[in-house]
């Protein structure tokens, strides 16, 4: 058999062709295997596509062309590659697989149930059924052996970016001469749909620029998609694009030819210096009479008759379901063993190495656990009280420092911001691909797989975070949503958080994104007032092990307030505080986030003054708030007190909820404009006394 790798990407230009040819050296692993062996894999790959024909037939709901499709991939790989345990799916030195293509998670349902992993046939036949273990795609923490939340096409290939990211990082910090405890490899599979995502793009332009080549994505290159033939909508020469990412590409022209598989990955785990792309040619629906490369074949069930007559195909019992033969649970059941062995071989040499390197092993537990090194608070400066104030940038620049100092786990970046985000870490080096010990990021202008890829590294035990405007927010909800579904600590941190930017305009102000974030399940998002609060919220989300935060941090100086005068900042950690107070019931509330709270402290000096009992409620986190016992929640807000009055330099859309229909905000709930600040808050009405007008309008309101 030749060595040489067929690289002819669908008869494109001559010169790709070239370019792609590899003369690998590699013989297939498996070349002189017996004629029984060959069928015995036959026969647990076509378990794996039965098992995804029949689940999706039984729940009449699902994908069950592209497990059919890419079965025998999946059997090469996690048969003769793949490093797992199935008995322990958080080994630490497993290596991991992503199924980008979400969709298609019959396949890896399968394979997590054949190999043995906490996942029973009862689990299979209730796929996509209510409290089962096969959810319609993969969730990570619900399914052992399932990395990362995939579906939102393209953002497991990206979050697979991540995952390489933080085994470099780990290799380059805790592996020691004659140890490579840190030496796992990343796998992904991918289809179309990734593929042609920008966040894909994105990410792959990363990971080429890093030199990451202990990642292998494998491209399905099925020519179907929900739509039709992917010539509707895609003429990309896909190798082309990734050589130019400096991509390893190779291309396997038929997904049934294991030996040709084989020798890809082979070639693929012998780069040195690239990540890999392997495009693998296969029929979506394979083997199904009237279904195989259809559209149909993609999101539709094959229906009963066309199961029978598939099944017949392969040479199946045609009326069997679920049927896993005996042989193959015990071939494929093997890896049980084979992944004990494994982790105990890796236990051992962990146990050595823990001994000659117990810092380097305590920082290591500390990662996994989520646990924070003793002190790790220590340099938290508290901010003296300042008229003239700081942003919250700036502040945030100074606790992040304080913080990563101790925490030698914390790390991120900017997407091309860090001088105005202030986010680097001091002293510290940049993560690049002749140093992968760094710990400042450098993400390129890629907000979205920056989200991604910061989701993949907090999967990876690390604690990243990333950096740009809020309004670039909207090009990364999709993984900042994934982060707070994954329940995963990710810090999100944006700056320039409102119109009070200033001069760049409405394109650069944020109006709605304070609102739509917050409306995120489970995701706490944090707007300091001061640095003191900046302070606070860093005591409140390092400790966080499964809850990923965002802070809206202000580009403009805000004053510090003096904490002798007004409340404690600590009161952070309750979303919501009561942050002066003129004693007795009030007879108005102020409330606020970030910028906008000396507004309400400077109508409050005015409105004690003139006598009125009023409260100033700072509440840089709702949710937070939301989470406080009912006795609280009504200490700071007494419904009996109905004149309320909100400001916050963002839509006013979300308020409601807390000034009560008697209430008013002092809000901005159009676009901004480009100007001076000074200018753009007269204009916007954002001053000490249009929020005492307010006040006055809502308590003579709430006496009617
Ligand atoms: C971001 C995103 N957009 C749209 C979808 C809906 N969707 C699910 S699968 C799919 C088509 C994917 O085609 P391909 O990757 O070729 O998968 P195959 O048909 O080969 O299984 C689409 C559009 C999605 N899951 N994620």
């Amino acid at each position: 058999m030749s060595s040489q790798v067929d690289v002819s990407v669908q008869g494109k230009e001559q010169a790709t062709v070239e370019r792609v040819k590899v003369n690998t050296g590699v013989q297939p692993k498996q070349e002189n295997q017996s004629a029984e062996q060959k069928k015995l894999e036959q026969l647990c790959i076509n378990t794996i596509r039965t098992l995804a024909m029949d689940a999706v037939q039984k729940a009449n709901s699902g994908h069950p062309g592209t497990p059919m499709a890419l079965a025998p991939l999946a059997f090469v790989l996690w048969d003769r590659y793949l490093r797992f345990n199935p008995r322990n799916p958080h080994w630490a030195g497993r290596d991991r697989f992503i199924l980008s293509n979400g969709h298609a998670s019959m396949l890896l349902y399968a394979m997590l149930h054949l190999t043995g992993f906490d996942l029973s046939l009862d689990e299979i036949k209730q796929f996509r059924q209510w409290s089962s273990k096969t959810p319609g795609h993969p969730e990570y923490g619900l399914t052992p052996g399932v990395e990362t939340t995939t579906g939102p096409l393209g953002q497991g290939v990206a979050n697979s970016v991540g995952f390489a990211i933080a085994q470099r990082w780990l290799a380059a910090h805790l592996n020691t001469k004659g140890s490579d405890l840190f030496d796992y490899r990343t796998y992904a599979f991918c289809g179309d749909g990734d593929l042609m995502e920008g966040v894909s793009n994105e990410a792959a332009s990363v990971a080429g620029h890093l030199g990451l080549s202990n990642l292998i994505w494998f491209y399905d290159n099925n020519h179907i998609t929900i739509e039709g033939n992917t010539s509707l909508a895609f003429s990309d020469d896909v190798a082309t694009r990734f050589m130019g990412w400096h991509w390893n590409v190779q291309h396997v022209s038929d997904v049934n030819n294991l030996e040709m598989l084989d020798l890809a990955i082979n070639v693929a785990l012998k780069e040195t210096t690239r990540p890999s792309l392997i495009i693998v040619d296969t029929h979506i629906g394979w083997g199904a009479p009237h279904r195989q490369d259809t559209k149909e074949a993609h999101g539709e069930a094959l229906g009963e008759e066309e199961v029978k007559l598939t099944k017949k195909a392969y040479g199946w019992p045609p009326d069997a379901q679920f049927l896993v033969p005996d042989e193959v649970k015990q071939y494929m059941g093997k890896a049980v063993e084979r992944g004990k062995q494994w982790e105990s071989e890796w236990n051992d040499k962990y146990q050595s190495w823990s001994k000659d390197n117990s810092s380097l092993a305590k920082l290591w537990q500390q990662m996994v656990e989520r646990d924070l090194p003793a002190g790790w608070d220590k340099d938290i400066p508290t901010f003296p009280a300042d008229a003239k104030g700081v942003a919250t940038r700036e502040s945030n620049s100074k606790v992040l420092n304080a913080v990563a100092k101790n925490v030698p786990f914390l790390m991120g970046g900017a997407a091309d911001l860090y001088p105005s985000t202030k986010t680097l870490i001091d002293g510290e080096s940049d993560f690049e691909k002749n140093n992968y010990a760094g710990r400042n990021f450098h993400f390129g202008i890629r907000e979205h797989t920056m989200g991604s890829i910061v989701n993949g590294m907090a999967l990876s035990s690390l604690r990243p975070y990333s950096a740009t405007f809020l309004i670039f927010s909207d090009y990364m909800r999709p993984p900042i949503r994934l982060a707070a579904l994954m329940d995963i600590p990710c810090i999100f941190i944006f700056t320039h958080d409102s119109i009070g930017l200033g001069e760049d305009g409405p394109t650069h102000q944020p109006i709605e994104q304070l609102v739509s974030l917050r409306a995120i399940p489970r995701l706490l998002v944090f707007r300091p007032a001061d640095a003191n609060e900046v302070a606070e919220t860093w005591r409140v989300i390092m400790p966080l092990k499964k809850q990923p935060v965002l802070l809206a941090l202000t580009r403009q100086n805000v004053p510090t307030f003096d904490r002798n005068k007004y409340a404690s900042a600590a009161g952070v950690a309750q979303g919501a505080y009561i942050m002066a107070d003129s004693g007795g019931t009030p007879d108005v509330i102020l409330m606020g986030t970030g910028s906008e709270v000396q507004l309400c402290i400077g109508a409050y000096e005015k409105l004690i003054a003139e006598g009125v009992k009023a409260r100033v409620v700072s509440m840089p986190c709702w949710k937070l708030f939301e989470e406080q016992s009912a006795e609280y929640k009504l200490k700071v807000l007494p419904p009996e007190v109905r004149a309320r009055v909100a400001v916050e330099a963002g839509t006013t859309f979300g308020w409601k909820e807390y000034v009560g229909s008697d209430g008013a905000v002092v809000g901005h709930a159009d676009f901004g404009a480009s100007a001076p600040i000074k200018d753009l808050m007269k204009h916007f009405g954002f001053s000490i006394d249009s929020v005492v007008e307010k006040a006055h309008e809502v308590m003579k309101a709430a006496k009617k």
